[in-house]
């Protein structure tokens, strides 16, 4: 096959062209993200020809005095992710994605995590109203077997039943709407590389009224999780560690101190996957789980505007939003319907990322291969969101303003907050119980997925203006780009306690992007 130089470039497939889009030049806007890119050492597969595969759901280990008991062992698992290459990933139950947790409403739910890696690990379940003892604070964290003495120097966590130092078990209430949550790596200072191996899973929360809605359901109710990823020569993931090990020295290598690009994009751990689908509707729930890169989904061939949205971060929205592109952010949920009836039998629809160079323009591919009855809908109204339309700013309490940008400590450039790197022992903020605050947050000089434990919040404004279709229904995260600022509401309720807040690019949250907040 001959291909031009044009073609090349256009494909992004000149390896020159790929470094210097990652090298210092682009270093901070690696596209459209904040970060740079780490090149392969494998060669790349095809794309579009291994099909998208969709995480087991976990089974229930007991159901005890009205709580469901889970177990999770965190453990080294060997999967081929290139063809004909095995991978090393560290998994929740040795696979990556991780087991989906299916939870409803208000059913308390006891995870217990075992810790089989060789390095301490703290699991944080993102979007959860969780109390403070199981939210995954970076310190809290589960020691390995192999150190003698613990690591959990929080001291809140509690040691699992069974007695063992080395397992945990998470409490969570889930007093909160139905709405898609995942559950990921929160280590301090390792939380990026030690989620880029597989620490990383959805936990989906089901309730009453997004049951009673004619949505589509059960095969056609599909988690996507995106995220990019780098290979060495031999399969293995590269990422610029500075101790690969990961139970010495902190960081990552100069450049990738922005944040580390993969030339690799993967749904649900497989590349550029393939779904068959039929002529009809589907639900996705997308999910990006990288670690720097953003998106601008499309879909090609699309229509005006192929994503009709339904839920956010928290869950249902009041009604749909047709997008015709949709921006997300590091740890962004986007719940859509999309409806392949638009569609003839054998069209192949590709999902693309408008923000990508070459191979990263692509993510998945969806190929209509059958007719079929289709009887979901999507309903003008979806929820009543009468607490989100409740929460007004003329009720809110005291405004804090919240900068994002690099900071200098002892000599070493990081990233920090109001100028300050994280240090576990100091508070940002002291927000009341039932109170509703008004939070200025402002990105500097990169982009800044930030992100919120325990509460959701309500974006009241970008760049003084009105916030983006994108920003609509409850959120945890807000992403905002160089330059960007927010006003985001945000009622503080659930739990008294200490949690932290950070940057979602997760080489910034390592390098101590990153804060307390106590609720009183
Ligand atoms: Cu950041």
């Amino acid at each position: 096959m001959k291909i031009s130089r044009g073609e090349l470039l256009r494909l992004g497939l000149a390896g020159g062209v790929t470094l210097a889009l990652g090298g210092s030049a682009c270093s901070g806007s690696g596209e459209g993200s904040t970060g740079t890119l780490l090149p392969s050492k494998a060669k790349l597969p095809e794309l579009f020809e291994v099909p998208l595969p969709v995480p087991p759901v976990l089974e229930l280990a007991r159901t005890e005095a009205g709580a469901d008991y889970y177990e999770i062992t965190q453990k080294v698992g060997r999967v081929e992710i290139l063809p004909g290459l095995q991978t090393e990933i560290w998994g929740y139950d040795g696979i990556f994605p991780g087991p989906t947790l299916e939870s409803r409403t208000g059913r308390m739910t006891i995870v217990r995590q075992r810790n089989e890696l060789p390095v301490p690990v703290s699991t944080h379940l993102h979007g959860g109203r969780t109390p403070p003892g199981s939210d995954g604070y970076p310190t809290d964290s589960i020691p390995p077997k192999n150190m003698a003495h613990g690591h959990s120097r929080s001291g809140h966590g509690s040691t699992g039943m069974d007695g063992s130092r080395h397992s945990k078990d998470y409490i969570y209430p889930l007093e909160q709407r139905a709405a898609t949550l995942w559950y990921h790596d929160h280590r301090m200072e390792f939380t990026g590389p030690q989620v880029w191996r597989g620490l990383a899973g959805f936990h989906i929360i089901r309730d009453e009224e997004d049951d009673a809605l004619p949505l589509p359901k059960g095969e056609k109710d599909v988690p996507l999780m995106i995220c990019d990823r780098s290979f060495d020569e031999n399969g293995s993931f590269l990422y610029p560690s500075l101790d690969r090990s990961l139970q010495g020295k902190a960081g990552v290598e100069g450049d990738y101190m922005e944040g580390v690009l993969g030339d690799t994009i993967l749904v649900n751990g497989a590349p550029w996957p393939v779904l068959e689908v039929s002529n009809t509707k589907y639900r996705f729930r997308i999910l990006n789980a990288s670690n720097a890169r953003r998106y601008e989904l499309a879909l090609e061939p699309g229509n005006r505007a192929p994503f009709v949205q339904v839920g956010s971060d928290g869950g249902l929205l009041g009604a749909p939003i047709l997008h015709s592109t949709i921006r997300i952010a590091q740890a962004e949920r986007f719940d859509v319907v999309i409806d392949f009836s638009k569609y003839d039998v054998g069209t192949e629809v590709t999902l693309k990322n408008r923000m990508g160079r070459g191979k990263t323009t692509s993510v998945m591919r969806f190929r209509v291969v059958r007719k079929e009855k289709d009887d979901s809908a999507v309903p003008g109204r979806l929820s009543d969101m009468a607490e989100f339309h409740r929460l007004a700013e003329s009720g809110g309490g005291r405004t804090r303003e919240f900068r994002f940008t690099r900071v200098a400590d002892s000599g070493r450039t990081m990233w920090g907050i109001n100028g300050e790197p994280f240090d576990p022992g100091r508070m940002a903020a002291r927000p009341e119980l039932g109170s509703t605050e008004v939070w200025h947050l402002r990105a500097a000089p990169a982009a800044h997925p930030i992100h919120l434990h325990l509460v959701h919040f309500k974006v009241l404004s970008r760049n003084g203006r009105k916030p983006l279709p994108t920003d609509a229904g409850w959120k945890d995260t807000v992403d905002l780009t160089s330059g960007e600022e927010a006003r985001v509401l945000i009622r503080f309720d659930g739990f008294r306690g200490r949690y932290v807040f950070h940057c979602h690019n997760l080489e910034h949250e390592d390098m101590m992007m990153m804060a307390n907040f106590e609720v009183v």
